[in-house]
């Protein structure tokens, strides 16, 4: 039986009937009527042949309903099937053009009605924003035309089958397509009408399309206008009015461009908008244009003459509840909430977000890379054999979707790059798409990643270098070989500015080494910055049957075949709450450097052109975390650019305990998207006097013991501690282990690992192997003197000779219990260690522990390789919000560089400890937790986490950094643990009554 579906769901040809070309998405005030809102719904499984249903007299009575917009999977709990996640893989058969029979089909329906004095109107749209991924439609029972393209805008002429009063609107949409060869995006697979449907009446003579293309040069702004509109439109009107400009163009043959005077420039950080209306006798359209000039000079990317540094994030368009709906007040606060973290820039990643979103960019500040709706990755499972970036059946597809790109956002001042898509390989269609741009906005660049050899984009984009290739690609004269190029080839791209379109994949826990890629940044012109993947994870609200909510990730809707939590990789978790990785982002790209210099403090603006007047910069000293004084420090201002040296304040220098002098940079003034006082930059200088931790008071006359006895606030029975401060505790035992990050169970090849046997397979799978999880000790000796204990256990795993030699010494120091341990592994560890830690577990008895107060580095967690945000301090926090809800259960919560830490149960300090350095200086770091390692390592999801009776106190030697192993390169060898001794001392001591810190 030949298949079912009618021909036109596999057509590669971008649409038919009366869908029209592109046009910019304008603020017009001609009539419209926006068709949101509920519509009768019918589901299908498979594509239902008959057509019957648009018939205007169709009974729809038995149909659902759903609302407009919105994803059928996302509505209807269930009964309209589930969301699916897949990154590379198609959820199909590769077959292309053609999809399966089983092709789950909307059918919608609507009445509306036509006001009667819209019959004066020449031609009615009905226009379609998003709908995913092919559509059909009919209007009062008659046939009008089809479109394909998701993430782009579809308007068809209607004007023949309406009539005043009520009509009825029929739309056929299909799940899967031809189009969705070229929509293979990393992302949930959505269907549905899922932006706005729009009637539109357009007046005889209006103005079908315009653009004004902005420049700024030489201190003049420029306008270029093009006018799309019948002879009959003419005059038509340009009003600025806050510039007094009144351009009136008789014809069509008069439109020229206008010079300026007196305009202030748009950028990012100053993102000056004027109001320009466009209009004639039929229509005037409301325009917002900002001036700026987009241009390469060499290798170097500028704006208004001014080479630009993207601090940028890679955004999709998804929420938790709506998918890929638009909500606007949503969008705005996330967009603010990214000028809050230092963020510059956007990448659409992978195709045009809803129109209204640049109009939030061009208002808040943003440099944009508009990406089109282009992905075609799966056909990567075969080779790219088949490829349509490279095969003409498919050529008008990509013609027409970056036409669809680029005409509807042209406008945007924000956009300064168009990019052709993501991850479609490379062919003959790509370089197409790149030169109808090229013929149409030349003032605007293209960028396309895929294009290793630089044949037809205009910057050098890669993904996921490492800061080794992204220096040699930064360096001058660099002889390395560039990704999939001949040298010919490679000397040509070096001659562009170069971007990472992606890098930093926030997956989890992390990305560490944020701070090294931002160092490169102002050493090698060359280049531009680059867009962290991504801004926020993907997840999507459910419900176990227990009825607990939870973010689902791939798999969990029982998809064929999935992706897993390669969707939840964002520095925002899916209910909008930044992960210390956002505030780690925001510190490491701070636009205002501090340098300390003898009693001076030097002030480095570098920002793209904006100066340092909105600034007010503030000092604050603390003795030990607490606060002892603050005021504000006179600085004049600071161009673009340049620097300005300061004397630092005087300040009060304490004897006995740290002093700390803290600057900031606040806004004086509130914006449009922070309070006045939003910090913006931040820098800390220790002035503290240098104490030295006291000695290690030599022990002498041990002998053996059955080591049941008291020492101070410390009981212990054979040897093992059994109560602390009266309460029952267990521990301290060698913790090795910590719950693999997504990180640490990423296995790309990009390790530093030259022994063949572990390269490529993930630090998880080794520690596993090497049973860091499953730790086992034998006691080899338990001795005492009168005011001493001292253990030594052997630490090792099942069926491994691999041993770590653990020696505890607990004693009496006046009224203080001290613990010192030695921790010493045998020879024959290979890989990297996740920690050398000791665990103390604490079960909740008459008052749980649930929280604690530090003086260390805070108040978020911090690791090796992501230590900028953190900053040393006097912090507080309950056990639950020392760890973050990461979508799949991984290490969390590490405190680095503790000195004092005292753990509360309600107000009450049960027990204070002081952490001293060791003999290097190197400081402790601590872990309060609800749960061990190893449970959180068994959990897939936050609700899989056991209910716990116990908190559980690790004090780490050391961590292993982060990296960004999920998606790109390992750990930094600095910041790498290899197996090695380690001291750990601390003084413990119930309430209050510790001597100060060292
Ligand atoms: C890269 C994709 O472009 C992006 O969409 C996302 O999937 C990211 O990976 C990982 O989360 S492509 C990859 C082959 C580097």
């Amino acid at each position: 039986m030949p298949s079912q579906l009618p021909a036109y769901v596999s057509d590669t040809a971008p649409g038919r009937g009366a869908l029209r070309t592109a046009r910019s998405w304008l603020h017009s005030d001609v009539p419209s009527h926006s068709l949101n809102g509920m519509w009768r719904f019918r589901l299908s499984q498979t594509i239902p042949v008959a057509e019957d249903f648009a018939a205007e007299d169709f009974d729809d009575s038995g149909w659902d309903s759903i609302s407009v917009p919105s994803h059928w999977v996302l509505q209807g709990d269930g009964a309209y099937g589930r969301p699916i996640y897949t990154n590379v893989q198609f959820p199909f058969p590769i077959d292309p053009p053609h999809v399966p029979d089983e092709n789950p089909t909307g059918d919608y329906r609507r009445h509306f009605d036509m006001p009667a004095d819209w019959s004066e109107a020449e031609r009615v749209l009905l226009r379609f924003d998003g709908v995913e991924s092919l559509f059909k439609l009919w209007v009062n029972g008659e046939e009008i035309g089809s479109a394909g393209g998701s993430r782009l805008a579809h308007e068809f002429d209607v004007t023949s089958s309406l009539r005043p009063g009520d009509n009825v609107v029929a739309v056929r949409v299909h799940q899967w397509s031809a189009a969705s060869y070229l929509e293979d995006q990393d992302q949930w697979w959505l269907p549905g009408i899922f932006r706005d449907v729009t009637v539109i009446a357009r007046p005889a003579g209006g103005i079908e399309d315009v653009w004004l293309r902005t420049g700024f040069e030489n201190g003049y702004g420029q306008i270029e206008t093009e006018v799309t509109a019948d002879a009959a439109a003419f005059p038509v009107t340009l009003r600025l009015p806050e510039l007094g400009i009144q351009q009136v163009w008789a014809t069509a043959a008069d439109v020229a461009p206008l010079d300026v005077d007196g305009v202030e420039p748009w950028s990012a950080e100053q993102p000056r908008l004027y109001d320009v209306t466009v209009s004639n006798a039929a229509e005037s359209i409301a325009m917002r244009v900002g001036f700026r000039t987009v241009e390469i000079r060499g290798d170097q990317f500028l704006i208004n003459g001014r080479r630009v540094v993207f601090h940028g994030m890679n955004r999709h368009e998804t929420h938790p509840e709506r998918g890929r709906v638009f909500d606007e007040e949503h969008a705005r606060e996330d967009l603010a909430r990214m000028k809050r973290f230092n963020v510059n820039a956007i990448r659409t990643s992978h195709y045009p977000p809803h129109p209204r979103l640049l109009d939030l960019a061009d208002e808040l500040g943003f440099w944009v890379i508009l990406e089109c709706d282009l992905e075609t990755h799966g056909f990567d499972e075969v080779d790219w054999v088949g490829n349509p970036s490279d095969d003409p059946m498919w050529r008008d597809a990509y013609l027409d979707r970056i036409r669809r790109t680029v005409e509807r956002d042209k406008n945007h001042p924000s956009i300064v790059i168009w990019s052709l898509g993501n991850e479609a390989g490379t062919g003959s269609n790509l370089a197409a798409m790149s030169a109808w741009v090229h013929a149409r906005d030349a003032g605007r660049p293209v960028h396309y990643e895929g294009d290793h050899a630089g044949e037809y984009t205009d910057v050098y984009s890669r993904m996921y270098a490492s800061v080794l290739e992204t220096e040699q690609i930064g360096t001058e004269g660099s002889r390395s070989k560039l990704l999939n190029c001949t040298p010919a080839q490679g000397a040509r791209q070096r001659t562009k500015p170069f971007l990472l379109c992606e890098y930093a994949h926030a997956m989890g826990n992390g990305p560490g080494a944020l701070d090294q890629y931002e160092a490169l940044v102002h050493e090698y012109p060359r280049l531009h910055g680059g867009f962290v993947w991504e801004w926020r994870d993907h997840g999507i609200l459910t419900t176990t049957p227990e009825g607990t909510p939870y973010y689902a990730y791939g798999g969990d809707f029982g998809e064929v075949v999935h992706d897993g939590n390669f969707v939840m990789d964002g520095m925002l978790l899916s209910n909008d709450v930044p992960t210390p990785s956002l505030h780690e982002y925001k510190a490491v790209v701070q636009p205002v450097r501090f340098t300390f210099d003898g009693d001076e403090l030097a002030i480095t603006n570098l920002r793209h052109s904006a100066d340092t007047s909105d600034l007010r910069f503030r000092w604050r000293v603390e003795h030990d975390g607490t606060f002892v004084d603050s005021g504000d420090m006179e600085v004049p201002v600071v161009a673009a650019g340049s620097s300005a040296r300061v004397p630092l304040p005087r300040i009060p220098v304490s004897q006995d305990s740290e002093t700390w002098l803290t600057i900031d940079a606040v806004l004086a003034a509130g914006t449009a998207w922070a309070r006045d006082g939003h910090v913006i930059a931040t820098a800390q200088l220790d002035r503290s006097t240098r104490r030295p931790a006291p000695g290690v008071r030599p022990q002498t006359n041990w002998r053996q013991s059955d080591g049941t006895l008291t020492l101070g606030i410390a009981e212990f029975i054979d040897g093992s501690l059994v109560r602390l401060a009266g309460r029952a505790v267990a521990g301290p035992r060698l913790e090795l282990f910590r719950a693999p990050t997504d990180n640490d169970e990423g296995a790309s090849e990009d390790v530093d690992e030259s022994d063949a046997a572990i390269a490529g397979v993930s630090n998880a799978e080794l520690w596993h192997r090497d049973g860091l999880d499953r730790l086992t000790s034998r006691r080899v000796s338990v001795e005492r003197t009168a005011k001493a204990l001292r253990t030594i256990a052997r630490v090792s795993a099942a069926n491994s000779a691999l041993s770590v030699i653990v020696e505890s010494v607990w004693s009496l120091e006046g009224d203080e219990l001290e613990l010192r341990v030695e921790i010493e592994p045998s020879s024959g560890w290979l890989t990297v260690w996740p920690r050398i830690g000791i665990r103390f577990d604490l079960p909740d008895g008459a008052a749980p522990i649930d929280g604690a107060e530090w003086f260390g580095l805070g108040p978020l967690e911090s690791y090796p390789d992501s230590l900028r945000a953190a900053r040393t301090g006097r912090f507080t926090s309950t056990v639950r919000d020392l760890s973050v809800d990461y979508a799949r259960p991984q290490e969390t919560g590490h405190r680095s560089q503790l000195r004092q830490l005292a753990l509360t149960s309600g107000s009450t300090k049960v027990l204070h400890i002081v952490a001293f350095p060791d003999t290097r200086g190197r400081r402790p770091g601590f872990t309060l937790s609800r749960h061990t390692p190893q449970q959180i390592a068994r959990a897939g999801h936050p609700f899989e986490l056991p209910d716990s009776t116990t908190s559980h106190l690790i004090v780490d030697a050391a961590q292993h950094g982060l990296g960004s192993r999920a998606c790109g390169p390992d750990v930094w060898p600095e910041f790498a643990l290899r197996p090695e001794s380690r001291t750990i001392r601390l003084r413990m001591a119930a309430g209050r009554g510790l001597s100060r810190n060292p």
